[in-house]
């Protein structure tokens, strides 16, 4: 049997180029490899407040986001995770196994927490959701961004604690992460990481930024004092513009130290700019016409939920079994 790849985005804000090179650039890459599973978490989305309308239609666009960007989903199912029942019934089973302590140490609910002036339960049991959605597929392999390596630990954390109380039930997932681009800082300030939630016109290079928008942000890059890129001596603002060129291009490193040392960083910042485009630009055409057919989108998430459901309630019966629970 094919090992499973699972991976999943929040239908928050604007998809940007971090969420791209870190993640979704990884799944077009390896999808065919596996029986690929991409995941649209609103379940996730609404730890925070999303309102109504615009969590409808973002779950559309992140829809049309993942086939542009070259998700083929003949081959790999789409699905929006409240659509499949499982996922949030595993949540629970699983927070009943998962110590608090774990939940309280995550750097992103500690985080995420600060901002909000009531912190809702489900901020906490985020990663646990998390597990359930990998878990109740026994998916393999997990392709995300740098940011979500302490959740996909505490999964595993979570699966063995499950394994040794009730017995061998869950598949162990690793992490994969790109070698370029698994952490995308923001341009306005390189100490930050690029998040759609940010606030500030300059942090983030949105999917569907007109090319306009991209050139401006990219120009207006945070870099530092020095006039030129010196490999030797590199400040966080250019490593950042470097590896978005990097990601975008897929050149190696001695071809970009050949190419971009001395080069001021006026001329640096254009050839990001031009790489973004020109690759950003197609995704957007495509885009266009995918999203011009709501009824064809409409069929591959229903198709999606109806090809993993069966994976899914046999997990969730078998968990059950497992527990002690009253499975007729
Ligand atoms: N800056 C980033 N660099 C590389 N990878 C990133 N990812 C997110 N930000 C970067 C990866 O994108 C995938 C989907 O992310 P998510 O929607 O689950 O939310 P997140 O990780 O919390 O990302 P954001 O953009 O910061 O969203 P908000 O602001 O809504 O919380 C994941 O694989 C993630 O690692």
């Amino acid at each position: 049997m094919k090992s499973r790849v699972l991976s999943g985005v929040q239908p928050t804000g604007n998809l940007h180029i971090g969420n791209y090179l870190g993640a979704i650039k990884n799944w077009v890459r390896i999808q065919h490899d596996y029986e690929s599973i991409f995941c649209i978490v609103d379940l996730h989305a609404i730890t925070v407040y999303q309102p109504p309308e615009e969590l409808r239609s973002k779950i559309l666009e992140i829809a049309g986001l993942f086939i542009a960007s070259g998700i083929d989903p003949k081959h790999s199912a789409m699905v929006v995770q409240s659509t499949v029942h499982g996922h949030a019934e595993l949540s629970w089973l699983l927070t009943c196994v998962t110590p608090i302590g774990w939940l309280e140490r995550m750097t992103q609910y500690k985080a995420k927490s600060q901002a909000q002036e009531t912190i809702g339960d489900g901020l906490l049991q985020y990663p646990v959701l998390m597990a359930a959605d990998i878990l109740i597929y026994q998916a393999g392999i997990v392709p995300v961004g740098d940011d979500q390596a302490q959740h996909l630990e505490l999964a595993r954390d979570i699966a063995q604690r499950f394994n040794s109380l009730y017995g061998d039930t869950f598949v162990m997932p690793a992490t994969s992460l790109p070698l370029v681009g698994a952490r995308v800082m923001g341009l306005d300030d390189p100490t930050k990481k690029m998040s759609k939630s940010a606030a500030g016109a300059g942090h983030a290079v949105a999917l569907l930024d007109e090319p306009g928008v991209i050139r401006k942000k990219i120009m207006r890059a945070t870099t530092d004092s020095q006039p030129a890129v010196d490999f030797a001596h590199l400040g966080e603002g250019v490593v950042n513009l470097l590896s978005i060129f990097q990601g975008f291009s897929g050149w190696s490193q001695s071809r970009m130290e050949a190419h971009f040392a001395g080069m001021r960083y006026g001329d640096l910042k254009k050839q990001v700019a031009e790489m973004v485009v020109s690759h950003l630009e197609p995704l957007q055409q495509r885009y266009r016409e995918i999203t011009s057919d709501p009824a064809y989108l409409a069929g591959v998430l229903r198709e999606g939920a109806e090809r993993v459901s069966p994976i899914a309630d046999a997990t969730v019966r078998l968990v059950k079994q497992r527990m002690g629970l009253y499975t007729p």
